[in-house]
């Protein structure tokens, strides 16, 4: 297998989907082939999926949270946290996943792009997001007790914006010029959602090394030079070389 060299010059950008998760035991969204309770992920998950029927979107969230809450970080996790402990601030990590577990892996030099499944905030007054385990799967909508509001998950639905800190840390690290040379390496991505998915255009305008490791040829296989066809639990800890 190539090897992906982390030295002194490399300035290293990770973007993990779904499939990083797959080997903890998190289902994939191609996984449950786009569905849930055969509606659309894309319906479920989105403003005028939670207006029309907010209870039906927190039994979906609420599933999530239960399905997620005892699952264990895997042995791709595991290989992130060492390539950030050798690179520093030369590592940052934009995730798609809203499971968590890459804070419970012990990454901390990660962007939760698409928010956080165990945050909670209102959709009715600006009060911050707060972190939530609760689960209300018989159909109750949670009441925010500032403004008596609905309560949402703190996730960023389809049809909705990412976070511009999030996007302006990641566009940062990307342009910033400290004489390293960017490597980019997307993770268990299919590659279909955006602005995710256009992160490898963004990174390949200033010249970056592009990685992709994924179980199938993913949609944008063909924009990235290196495809390492693989389990990212099987691949990550042997690819990189640390020096
Ligand atoms: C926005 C939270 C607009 C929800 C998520 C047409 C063109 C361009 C854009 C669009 C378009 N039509 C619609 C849009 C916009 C839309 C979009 O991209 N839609 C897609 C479906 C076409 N995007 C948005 O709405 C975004 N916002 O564009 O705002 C806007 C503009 C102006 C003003 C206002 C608004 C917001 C997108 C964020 C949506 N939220 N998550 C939740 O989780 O409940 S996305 C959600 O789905 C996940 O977070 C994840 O990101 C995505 C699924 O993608 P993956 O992570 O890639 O997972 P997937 O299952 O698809 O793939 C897994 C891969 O891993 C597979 O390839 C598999 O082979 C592989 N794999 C499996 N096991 C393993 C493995 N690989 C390695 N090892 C393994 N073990
Ligand atoms: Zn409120």
């Amino acid at each position: 297998m190539e090897q992906l060299v982390l030295d002194s010059r490399t300035r290293l950008l990770v973007l993990t989907g779904a499939g990083v998760s797959a080997e903890s035991g998190v289902p994939t969204f191609r996984g449950m082939n786009g569905l849930w309770e055969n509606h659309p992920v894309e319906a479920v998950a989105s403003p005028e999926g939670f207006q029309a029927d907010p209870a039906l979107v927190w039994r979906f969230y609420s599933q999530r949270r239960t399905g997620a809450a005892d699952v264990k970080p895997n042995p791709g996790h595991d290989a992130l946290v060492r390539w950030e402990a050798h690179l520093g601030d030369r590592f940052l990590l934009a995730t798609q996943n809203v499971d968590g577990l890459h804070a419970r892996a012990g990454s901390q030099r990660v962007v939760d792009m698409h928010g956080n499944l165990f945050r909670t905030k209102c959709a009715d007054c600006r009060r911050e997001p707060f972190d939530d385990t609760s689960v209300h799967p018989s159909g109750t909508v949670p009441k925010c007790d500032s403004c008596g509001g609905r309560l949402r998950p703190d996730i960023v639905w389809f049809g909705e914006m990412l976070a511009s800190a999030d996007l302006e840390r990641i566009g940062e690290f990307v342009s910033r010029k400290d004489g390293t040379r960017l490597v980019f390496l997307a993770a268990g991505t299919s590659g279909a959602v955006w602005p995710a998915a256009g992160l490898v255009d963004e990174v390949r305008t200033v010249g970056a090394e592009t990685w992709l490791v994924n179980s199938e040829s993913a949609a944008n296989t063909e924009r990235f030079q290196h495809f390492v066809q693989g389990l990212s639990g099987q691949v990550l800890p042997t690819l990189a070389k640390l020096v």
